[in-house]
């Protein structure tokens, strides 16, 4: 629909602040980590050099240790909170100090694939290979010590998934004190029942109060950290950019880089199947501190289809959950079981679609051999983007738009893949 295409291109123009692109203005204002790697592939729809852009900016903040921070603070805000003072990285640009998930591989081997300017996307390709290598070892290094092939994160913000249902037990185990009074700034732009709690916040900050007092230093984290799940969703999407990064060490010529990502590969492949909850047919993230899988079937689970990880046996029955949501709502993919009776249709991560989550699960589903599903997924963003305009996130139940307006990657989504024959 070219009215639509043209209203989601003027989205990025104007969310575009100079190399990088806010998710929206107000709540989101400055770069986020997967958001910025996914809205490359809308850039690319018309604009090949911006979308390396992206990328590049997004990497420009990359740490020496291989993280890549969640946000990217390039310039100062009030609008957003916690700011750059919070964290207290001491990073210059300012950044967060926990990661996101690592779709960034991902996606270059997205844009080699439908490039029309070659010669630039492979130099440009070429020459973040050693960064986007630096910043999956950080993965595989730093959260999983133990080497058991499962990488944990040490706060719900780095699943992208903030709010799941599958942190609440976690959550709960996390202490508050001394997190003091502060003020939100995301209720000045949405509804509050359309974002976490106050009593998630707390306990988000509390986790950032931890990580600045340990210095962000890395190694330790991971074991000394008050909440640390191994997600299922971040693990499976680290699993299926190892793949795409290791094409792209083969590609380039990088033996090394290969070897060493087969090497994860492998024990990825191994340590996730260890996720598999048989009494529910799904897969689910696992709380590193007491050791036992958590009490939620989320979204998350799916992304499994896209790494490509799933066995036969167990791609029937997870397939047939998501054949359960789907015929729950009208719209999907809910991103918590709609049986659930912590579903809210609502709540960001306890009930809404996201077209990004679409668009990644609607991957898997064609791997998986269900073509229908896969297209069950796009005709249900496209209609929800018709319906409601280009937001954050959606009711399940009605299509209506949630969160933020003029949302970036609803709007990149729907140039990439959901507004496209
Ligand atoms: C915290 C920017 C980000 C997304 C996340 C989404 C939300 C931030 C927030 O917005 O998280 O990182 O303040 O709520 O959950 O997936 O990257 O769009």
């Amino acid at each position: 629909m070219a009215d639509l295409d043209q209203a989601a291109r003027a989205i990025l123009r104007g969310n575009d602040l100079g190399g990088y692109t806010v998710p929206t203005a107000g709540l989101y204002p400055f770069q986020w980590n997967w958001d910025s790697c996914l809205v490359a592939l809308g850039w690319a729809t018309f604009d090949e050099a911006r979308a390396w852009d992206e990328i590049d900016s997004l990497l420009s903040a990359q740490w020496d240790d291989g993280m890549v921070p969640h946000i990217v603070f390039h310039k100062p805000s009030p609008t957003y909170f916690p700011g750059p003072d919070v964290w207290g990285t001491g990073r210059t640009p300012p950044t967060s100090g926990i990661t996101q998930p690592p779709v960034a591989a991902t996606v270059v081997r997205r844009l080699l694939e439908t490039a029309t300017d070659t010669a630039l996307t492979e130099a440009r390709a070429r020459s973040i290979l050693p960064k986007l290598f630096a910043w999956h070892r950080w993965f595989h290094t730093h959260r999983d010590p133990q080497g058991e092939g499962l990488v944990g994160i040490i706060h719900p913000w780095e699943t992208g998934r903030d709010n799941a249902a599958d942190w609440d037990a976690a959550m709960a185990a996390v202490p508050t004190d001394g997190v003091g009074d502060y003020q939100r700034r995301d209720l000045q732009h949405v509804d509050a029942d359309q974002r976490p709690k106050k009593a998630d916040y707390d306990r988000y900050l509390y986790m950032v109060k931890h990580g600045r007092e340990a210095g962000w230093v890395a190694d330790g984290l991971h074991d000394s950290a008050p909440f640390c799940v191994a997600d299922i969703g971040i693990n499976a999407l680290l699993l299926r950019a190892d793949r795409d990064l290791a094409a792209l060490a083969e590609r380039f010529g990088d033996g090394a880089a290969a070897g060493a990502l087969a090497g994860w590969i492998a024990r990825s492949e191994a340590g996730l199947q260890r996720l598999w909850h048989d009494g529910e047919g799904t897969y689910r993230s696992l709380d590193r501190r007491t050791g036992a899988l958590v009490d939620a079937s989320g979204s998350g689970a799916f992304l499994m289809l896209t790494a490509r990880a799933v066995p036969d046996d167990r791609r029937q029955r997870l397939l047939a959950m998501m054949d359960r949501w789907l015929a729950a709502v009208p719209y999907g993919v809910p991103s918590l079981d709609p049986a659930d009776p912590r579903f809210d249709a609502k709540r960001y991560w306890r009930g809404p679609c996201w077209l990004i989550m679409n668009y990644l699960i609607a991957d898997g589903c064609t791997w998986a051999g269900r073509p229908d599903l896969a297209a069950r997924l796009k005709a249900d963003s496209r209609a929800m983007v018709e319906k409601s305009g280009f937001w954050e996130y959606f009711d399940p139940t009605d299509g209506a738009g949630l969160g933020g307006d003029s949302f970036t990657w609803t709007a990149a989504m729907w140039l990439a893949w959901a507004g496209q024959a």
